[in-house]
C-alpha cells in the first residue's frame, strides 16, 4: 500500500509556507471588488516554475493507468467523455498520492487570497485535476462548482483553478459567466457532455448572458479563483498543445456536512450537521 500524504496536516515541506517570499500574495482592495462584482478573479501571484515543473513530473505519471497509489484517488476518469475524440482526464485526490499536490495545498498564492475572498480561516474540501491532451481535448460543460456540493453547507465554498501549462483560447481555457454568482443554483446538467447541456434549464435572461462569455488566458502558474455559483466551463482543445490544470476547492472552516453518506468516496462519514474536518479536510489557513 502507498503512503497516504493525507496523514500529514500540514506541509511536508516547510519552505512552501514561505516560497517565493518575494512575492506579494494579497489581492488588493479592487481585485476583491471584482470577484464580488464578476464572480471571479485572477490572483497577482503565481506559483514558481520549479514547483510547477515539479507537479507537471508527479502529473506525468499519475495519467498512466497502473502508477503507484492509485486505490487512493477519490475518483479517476481517465477520459470522462467517453468519446475517444473528445478526452477529459478528470480525478480527485492527487493530494494523497504525491507531496508536490499536498503540499500544493498551503501555498500562500492560493490560502492568502482564499482567507480574504472567504472571509474565513479557509479549510480543505478536495482537488481535482482537468486535463485535455493535444488535439482531441474535450470540454468541460458549463456549470456552477455548488451544483455538486450541495452535500455541504453553507455554501462559503471558492474554487482556485491552477494552470499547469499555458491555458489560451485555442487550448480550451476556462470561460465564465460574469455575474452569475448572483443567479439562484441551477440542476446538475453534465460535465462532460455537450458545452451546451446547460441551456436547457436557463431563463431567458441568463440565456443572453450566454452571449459574451469571459475567456481566462493564464501562463503555467497562474491562479484564477471563483465563486460556487459563477457558471463556468471550457471548449474543445484541437490545438498541438495539451492544457493541464489542477484545482483546489476550499471552505470556510465550521462548513458543516448534510448528509450521512461519505462526502467523497473512501473517506469515513461525517455525519449530517457536523463540521467539515479531520485528515481529509486539514484546516490550511487559521
Ligand atoms: O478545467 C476546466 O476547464 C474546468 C474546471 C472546472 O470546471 C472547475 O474547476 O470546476
Amino acid at each position: 500500500m502507498h503512503k497516504d500524504y493525507s496523514v500529514f496536516s500540514e506541509p511536508i515541506v516547510a519552505t512552501i509556507i514561505n516560497s517565493d517570499s518575494s512575492q506579494e500574495y494579497s489581492l488588493s482592495a479592487a481585485q476583491i471588488a471584482d470577484f464580488q462584482t464578476d464572480g471571479f478573479v485572477v490572483g497577482q501571484a503565481s506559483i514558481s516554475e520549479d514547483y510547477i515543473a515539479s507537479l507537471l513530473h508527479d502529473l506525468t505519471d499519475l495519467l498512466t493507468p497502473d502508477h503507484v497509489g492509485k486505490e487512493l484517488w477519490h475518483e479517476y476518469h481517465i477520459n470522462e467523455s467517453t468519446d475517444p475524440d473528445t478526452v477529459l482526464f478528470h480525478a480527485l485526490g492527487a493530494w494523497r498520492l504525491r507531496q508536490s499536490f499536498h503540499d500544493l495545498l498551503w501555498h500562500p498564492a492560493i490560502t492568502t487570497p482564499a482567507k480574504q475572498l472567504l472571509n474565513a480561516s479557509v479549510r480543505f474540501w478536495h482537488d481535482q485535476l482537468f486535463c485535455k491532451p493535444a488535439r482531441h481535448g474535450g470540454v468541460v460543460a458549463w456549470h456552477q462548482d455548488y451544483s455538486y456540493w450541495t452535500r455541504s453547507g453553507p455554501m462559503n465554498h471558492l474554487t482556485c483553478w491552477i494552470a499547469l501549462e499555458n491555458a489560451t483560447i485555442d487550448n480550451g481555457c476556462i470561460h465564465y459567466i460574469k455575474g452569475s454568482h448572483q443567479w439562484d443554483l441551477l440542476p446538475i446538467t453534465g460535465l462532460a457532455g455537450g458545452m451546451d447541456s446547460i441551456r436547457d434549464v436557463l431563463s431567458d435572461d441568463q440565456a443572453i448572458a450566454f452571449q459574451t462569455p469571459t475567456p481566462i488566458e493564464l501562463e503555467a502558474g497562474q491562479i484564477v479563483f471563483h465563486h460556487p455559483l459563477t457558471v463556468h466551463g471550457s471548449f474543445e482543445n484541437r490545438t498541438s498543445r495539451s492544457r493541464k490544470a489542477t484545482v483546489v476547492n476550499l471552505i470556510s472552516d465550521g462548513v458543516t456536512s448534510q448528509t450521512n453518506e461519505p462526502l467523497l468516496s473512501g473517506v469515513p462519514v461525517i455525519p449530517k450537521g457536523e463540521p467539515i474536518q479531520g485528515q481529509f479536510f486539514p484546516l490550511l489557513k487559521g
